[in-house]
Formats: C-alpha cells, structure tokens, sequence
C-alpha cells in the first residue's frame, strides 16, 4: 500500500484506495492509502508549523527547489506519463504532453520566485514613505479534479510553494497514482518537511477536513459546480480567500468564411481529445447556414476515423471515460439527446476493445436545440452537438446563452468577425481558429459567470490568489 506524505513521514493507513486501471477493469495498478479526518488534520497542523519558517525562505532556495522539481519531472516525464496514461484514460502522447506541461510550470514559478517585487511609493503627508509588499497567504488546500492529474496540481502546487506557502494537497481519488508520484519527487527536492503534505481521500472526508480547518487561509479548487458552491460557501464562512473553477459548456462559433479543415480539426480536437473530459471542452458546435451541411460531412468523416482504445496502445486516437460513473453519466446524456429529438450522427454507443474497460464512442449529434438539456449542462465526455444558425449574430447570441463562462472560440477568416468576437463572448478566454481546450501555462486562466470564482490561476497572475498585499507607511 503506497502511503500518504505528512509533516515529512509517510504514513500508512489501515483502509486503502483502489486505483483501476480504466482501459482494463483487471489491471489494479496499486493500492494507496486512504486517509480519514485525522490524517487531514495532521497535514494541516503539519502545514501550519511548517508555514513560519517557509514563508521566511530565501527566494533563491524556492527557485532551486522548485527548478529540482521541474527538472525532475522532466526527466521522468515517460514514466509519470505511462502511469497517467494507466490510471486516467488518456492516451500515452497526451498523458506524456500533461507531464511535460506540469515540469514547465515549475520551472516557470522557480524563475517568478525571483521576480517578486513590491512598490515604495512617496506618500501624499510629509517625510512618510509607502511600501507595498506581497505576503504569503498562510497554509493552503489544494484540491484537484482527476481529469488533469498532474497539471492541475502543477499549476496550483507550485505557485503555493513559490509564493511562500505550505500545502495540503488533495488529489481526486481516481488518480492516486500521479499525484503520489509528484509527491514523492517534491519530497526529494530538499522541501522542508511539513511545507506539502499529501493526503489521499474521499472529498466529503478529507476536503471537509481542509474546509472546516481556521488553520487553512486559502483555498483552490477545480472540480464540479456542486462542490465548487460548497468550497465557497465554507471559505466565506472562515472568512479565508478561495478559487474555484467549476467547469464550461463552451461554445466553438464556424462562421460561413471559416477554413473547413481549420474548423473540423479544431472541432474535433476540441470536442474529442483526451476523451472530452476537459472543462475546456468545445461541446457547443455553432454553425451558420452556409457552411453547416459541408462542416457537418467533414468532421462526421473525421470523427468516424478516430479510433478508439486502451490508453497506452499507440495505434489509439481516443482513450476510455475514467469510470463507471462518468460512462453512465455521459449514456444518460446521450439518450436524454436522443429522447429530445437530437439527431444522433456518430457513435452513441460502448466499443468493444481487447480489454474490459471504459470505452465509448466519440459522439456527434446534429439538428439540435439550444433549449436541449445535452446543449445547457456539462457532459464532460466525448459528445458534442452542432446548433444550427442564421449568421453570426445568431451564433454570438447563442455562444452566450448559457450559465457558464469558461472559453468560447471562433472559426473564421474575417478580421471582423475574429476581433467582434473576442470583445463580446462572455467568456474567460477566447480562442480564433483554434480549439477551445488545450492552453498555455504561463499566462492566466480563468472563467466568468458560473465557470469561475476568484482571482486567475497560472502565470504572472496567480501571485494576486497566492499573495496577500501589506501597505506599510515609515517615516523617518
Ligand atoms: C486545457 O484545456 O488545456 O479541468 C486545460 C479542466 C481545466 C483545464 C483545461 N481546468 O479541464
């Protein structure tokens, strides 16, 4: 049984996690230890001895620490991604290319460590001067989804450490297997013990644990809207700084002028690649009339080729949903469009594959309706739907016409259309010619509406949610 990491001593515990793997139900990939109340409020008193001394690190001991990690990662990024890979679904290239990813973004916050600055202000009364300086926030919780198992962590973890903070990282119990592999390299990497501490565990367990503890003065989260409401709520009762992202149902705009290859493959990507599990996920498809019916035979063409299965077979393009819950959840969509009179265009069903596992067919459902329950809330699986429309006014309106506010993208040749678009979708981030998931790690990402609370995760911007200012007057 692989333990859990708090207060710098690996801790067993008597009841375990299971993780399976999804593209073959028979494969158990390991056992981890599964920590209750207890172990979480041990990682917090743990974090919060730790936090003092930490917040106080030279910069240059955060760089090297966090470099050591990145490097690291780097390193074993074919491994990490192999175990990725195992245990969520997606395919070895994209699992290897989420690695990756991770280990830049820390070596992106060992530079920042360096960079971090304040102001000195002349202030408006006589011989009085202005400081204004970033502080560490406190200890903070740092719970993470299983659809992104390590650059998720990655771009929460390493900014927490960067800034000066110590960590209770919980990770989604789909996807122990990564999250114990980072930690074991961040514990190598001369982290004081007690700064990260991992615990493994239910949500209404131990992520209760970590809301209910006044130790804790931040937290971020990635996950459902359910529990991304009840993280806020908790958080603004212990009147503590929180970050939630809480997933999309974003648009992907074809205007008649788009470039058709440009269009379908981002389509496809977007809707497709890594199983459509992506907050980030082009699930709206919205069409103009004038290129719909070519848009619809090209992608339906590239959507019939993908092929399906286990995730670390190299001739697979798509790789199963994470599990039984989420299969049954995305069936329950499917037949909910069918039943509300969606047109069912590919897929719709299981594949059989070699190996019992979670497999499902990329999904692709024409001639729907907005007001369809498969076009207002999250799938979070490989199905998409194209909206038909007028023109591109139509499409705006309808790109905007939902609760959420993640991205939104658009297809198009026209300067006008591209540059009107990214002004008036009501969306954090916006794509042109490009597919609505897949985004950089050093520049801010964040949504709007029911998407997002809170300040931006990742680059420059993630010193405002793991930082607090401090104004100091001197005269003298
Ligand atoms: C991406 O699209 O590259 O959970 C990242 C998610 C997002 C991350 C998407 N928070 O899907």
């Amino acid at each position: 049984m692989k333990p859990n990491l708090i207060g710098g001593e690996w801790v067993t515990s008597s009841s375990g996690v299971e993780n399976i793997n999804p593209s073959n139900t028979n494969d158990l990939i390991d056992v981890f230890a599964q920590s209750g109340r207890a172990e979480a409020e041990q990682a917090v008193a743990a974090a919060a001895s730790a936090f003092e001394d930490w917040s106080l690190s030279p910069v240059q001991q955060r760089h090297d620490i966090l470099k050591d990690i990145g490097d690291t990662i780097l390193a074993r990024k074919a491994e990490i991604g192999e175990m990725l890979a195992r245990e969520e679904g997606k395919i070895l290239p994209e699992a290897i290319a989420e690695t990756e990813r991770a280990g830049r973004i820390f070596l992106f916050f060992a530079a920042e460590a360096l960079r971090l600055t304040g102001e000195l202000l002349p202030s408006v009364r006589p011989r009085v001067s202005v400081e204004v300086t970033r502080e560490p926030v406190g200890p903070v919780g740092l719970v993470t989804p299983w659809n992104f198992p390590i650059a998720i962590p990655a771009w929460k973890i390493a900014p927490a450490l960067c800034f000066g903070n110590s960590v209770v990282f919980k990770p989604a119990e789909q996807v122990p297997g990564t999250a114990w592999l980072l930690a074991e390299i961040i514990d190598k990497s001369g982290l004081p013990k007690g700064v990260f501490n991992l615990v493994i565990g239910p949500g209404p367990v131990v992520g209760q644990a970590i809301l209910d503890a006044p130790e804790i003065r931040a937290v971020s989260f990635t996950g459902s809207q359910v529990t991304g409401r009840i993280v806020a709520e908790a958080c603004l009762r212990q009147n503590r700084k929180f970050q939630v992202e809480m997933g999309g149902k974003n648009p992907l705009v074809v205007v008649d002028d788009a470039d058709l290859e440009v269009a379908t493959d981002a389509a496809l990507d977007g809707a497709f690649f890594s199983t459509g599990q992506r907050c980030t996920a082009s699930s709206r498809l919205i069409v103009t009339d004038g290129i719909h019916a070519r848009f619809v035979e090209r992608l339906t063409e590239k959507v019939r080729a993908l092929k399906v299965g286990p995730a670390l077979d190299p001739m697979s393009q798509m790789g199963p949903v994470v599990d039984q819950t989420q299969l049954d959840q995305d069936m329950s969509f499917i037949e909910g469009a069918r039943r509300d009179g969606a047109n069912l265009r590919v897929g719709g069903e299981r594949v059989e594959c070699a190996t019992p596992g979670f497999f499902l067919a990329p999904t692709l459902f024409t001639d729907t309706d907005p007001a369809m329950r498969i076009n207002r809330e999250e799938v979070f699986g490989p199905v998409a739907t194209v909206i038909r429309v007028r023109d591109y006014d139509h499409a705006l309106d309808l790109a905007n016409d939902t609760p959420f506010g993640l991205t939104a993208g658009i297809c198009t040749t026209s300067l006008k259309f591209s540059q009107h678009f990214k002004r008036h979708a009501q969306a954090g981030m916006v794509m042109v010619n490009l597919p609505t998931a897949g985004v950089d790690y050093h520049v801010p990402f964040g949504g709007t509406k029911a998407s997002s609370m809170g300040p931006r995760e990742q680059g420059q911007a993630a010193a405002e949610f793991f930082t607090t200012l401090k104004t100091a007057y001197i005269r003298g």
